[in-house]
């Protein structure tokens, strides 16, 4: 504790004006501090406030965590660990509490003092929620006293006081995010929950609930993991079917770090691998995938070979050793270096040496003691090497008869004038008809229109060389112009905003669930750079006389139809639902859904694959009791899939 209070000391001494200056920064620039204002961003404030209690369960001193999402989007995050400590500094006459709730940086995350290993991506922390919230309480439990304080937008409205007597230790954090702030402050329940879900895989042992009680009826869930990881593996293989009993677990550590690694193959053809270091997402992988990804191709050759299955001189790449691979990889060190792009890639090199070797040594030990599950895995990579052999081939093929990197562009794409991909767009766009609107509605220096139409292909059982003859996908493919699978290149991208306009009903979402999974099958860059969006249509036209409007949800509609109607209770608004894409004029068309001054898009993240791969997975597999469940537990994401 010395060292944490050493170091608020030491930021807070030099002046108290520095503060509000410091917190003043973050309602300038929130972005800075927690990446967007927009959902994501809104979702951020409660990560941020969860790691700090995450951080106290890792120090051992808590084990239970509840986040709750209270009426009028308050969040609530209570744990039992020691609680802040609230003793007054004598140098600073301040308590560690304010400090954290005040002081830029400061919270659980001191570098080397206090926590070991502690998370903080953007080591933000609570002051920065604070900061963001219209009105922020908390109250700790400790030496038997129930501490209170609370603030506003970051001031201090109610200096720490003792509210009462209590017999148990921990803290409790109230906030709403201020709406001054974000372009909304609705929270979503589900993504709150995979997130909750995801930290209570990393941290086995560890109890999460979280509760939603905004509407009549409370959802919630609670979740604890005593095999972590290895749970985690099989949560995301639970609708697939393995090829071996139970995953392959692996530990190792050097000073000052740890790694830990869960595996199972299974008999699909993705490659699902997902990264952590101090329990946050590393989505551009690092250092530690680089590691494993080695390890693995150099144990399994070495196992083939040794073996006799592998032929002296052959070799299995990479990738083959990954086909249908499910593999967690979790690393904790001192001091992570977040790099590239969203810093969300492991830069530390030492972590690429531990996980090689840790997973070189002891997979090859594994399969040593279990030659059949060595022989099953070993099979599956020798099969998935044979299958890219004959896909090059396949490919060659198509690409000799219609030159799909080529110049023949598909009949039906009504491309554009401009030819630079960063300044122009294609949308691919469900049936003829709405096609039709589409190309007369679009600004056509700028938007390419290419219409797909009938049902598409089950990219989830579909090898490269099926989805490379279908001809619905075939259009999308030559459209785009960057090909695809291993040999997909952005930099020849033809658009850098590729648009699926669908509409909000059930075979649109089905159209668009197909697309979303074929690009991130086989054009997964496309995903992972932020180029796929889809469209949002409205849902209703209201008309009264000559004036009409759009509304894109219930609630806009019943907000439009008052405006409309404005002083005269008795305005006749007509109120019309659309029933599709293809009914809108073009004018219509471009002006709520394709003109770039007044449309939305919804940019498609996929920043949880795991929760991406369960929709795709579910909805497309064979399997039919999980995904009868699925639809039945998520109509409405069924309808509107919400990624
Ligand atoms: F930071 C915060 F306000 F966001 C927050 C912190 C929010 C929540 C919900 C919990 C916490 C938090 C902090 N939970 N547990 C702690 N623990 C400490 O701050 C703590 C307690 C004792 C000692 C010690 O050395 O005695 C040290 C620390 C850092």
């Amino acid at each position: 504790m010395a060292d944490i209070t050493d170091k608020i000391t030491q930021e807070y001494d030099a002046s108290q004006i520095q503060v509000l200056e410091g917190l003043e920064a973050v309602r300038k620039r929130p972005g800075m501090y927690i990446g967007s204002t927009s959902a994501s961003g809104l979702h951020h404030l409660v990560y941020e406030i969860v790691d700090n209690s995450i951080d106290e369960a890792l120090a051992g001193y808590c084990d239970h965590i509840e986040v709750s999402i209270e009426p009028g989007n308050v969040i609530r995050v209570s744990d039992n660990g020691r609680g802040i400590p609230v003793d007054i500094q004598p140098q600073t006459g301040t308590s560690a509490l304010e400090v954290v709730f005040t002081v830029l940086h400061a919270g659980g995350k001191f570098g080397g003092g206090g926590y070991k290993v502690s998370g903080g991506l953007h080591g933000v922390g609570a002051s920065v929620v604070n900061a963001l919230s219209d009105w922020l309480e908390v109250e700790v439990h400790k030496g038997g006293k129930i501490h209170q304080m609370k603030f506003s937008r970051g001031e201090i409205t109610q200096g720490m006081t003792v509210i009462g007597e209590t017999d148990r230790t921990g803290t409790t954090v109230r906030f709403h995010p201020d709406p001054e702030m974000f372009e909304t402050t609705d929270y979503d329940y589900e993504t709150l929950h995979i997130r909750m879900r995801e930290q209570a895989f990393l941290n086995a042992g560890l109890r999460i609930s979280i509760a939603d009680r905004r509407g009549e009826e409370a959802l919630s869930d609670s979740m604890y993991y005593e095999g972590g990881i290895r749970e985690f593996v099989d949560y995301i293989n639970r609708n697939k079917t393995p090829l071996h009993p139970s995953c392959i677990y692996m530990s190792g550590a050097r000073t000052d770090s740890e790694c830990e690694i869960a595996l199972q193959y299974n008999d699909g053809y993705n490659e699902i691998l997902v990264s952590f270091a101090n329990n946050i997402h590393t989505p551009e992988g690092g250092m530690h995938e680089t590691g494993f990804k080695a390890a693995l191709t150099r144990a399994l050759n070495a196992y083939g070979k040794r073996t006799g299955m592998l032929k002296e001189g052959d070799s299995i790449s990479g990738e083959d050793c990954r086909e249908g691979l499910t593999a967690i990889i979790s690393v904790k060190l001192t001091e992570p270096q977040f790099e590239g792009q969203t810093k969300a890639k492991l830069g530390n090199s030492e972590m690429r040496t531990l996980v090689d070797s840790v997973v070189f040594d002891k997979l090859s030990q594994f399969l040593e003691e279990n030659p059949a599950v060595g022989k099953v895995i070993l099979d599956k990579a020798l099969t998935a090497a044979r299958a890219r052999e004959a896909a090059r081939k396949a490919r060659e093929n198509i690409r000799r008869k219609n030159g799909l990197e080529g110049f023949n562009m598909p009949d039906k794409l009504r491309d554009c004038n401009d030819r630079d991909p960063a300044l122009t767009e294609i949308y691919i766009v469900e049936g003829d008809s709405a096609g039709g609107s589409a190309t007369q509605g679009r600004d056509s220096r700028f938007q390419a229109i290419l219409p797909l139409w009938g049902k598409m292909l089950n990219v989830e059982k579909a090898r490269a060389e099926k989805v490379y003859g279908n001809d619905k996908l075939t259009p999308v493919i030559t459209a785009l112009g960057a090909g695809l699978g291993d040999e997909f290149d952005l930099n020849k991208l033809r658009y850098h905003k590729v648009i699926i306009m669908a509409d909000a009903d059930v075979d649109g979402s089905h159209i668009r669930t197909l697309l979303l999974t074929f690009f991130f099958r086989f054009m997964r860059p496309l995903i992972d750079g932020g180029y796929v969006y889809s469209a949002i249509p409205p849902l209703y036209k209201l008309t009264r006389g000559k004036t009409t409007r759009v509304a894109f949800s219930d609630e806009e509609r019943d907000r439009v139809s008052a405006e409309m109607r404005g002083d005269n209770p008795n305005a006749r608004i007509d109120i019309a639902r659309f029933k599709g894409l293809g009914e809108m004029d073009p004018h219509e068309l471009w002006e709520t859904t394709m003109n770039p001054e007044t449309r939305t898009l919804k940019k498609i993240t996929l920043e949880d694959a795991v929760h991406a791969d369960e929709i795709f997975t579910v909805l497309m597999g064979e399997k039919v009791e999980p995904r009868k469940e699925f639809i039945e537990k998520n109509a409405k994401y069924a309808v509107n899939l919400d990624y």
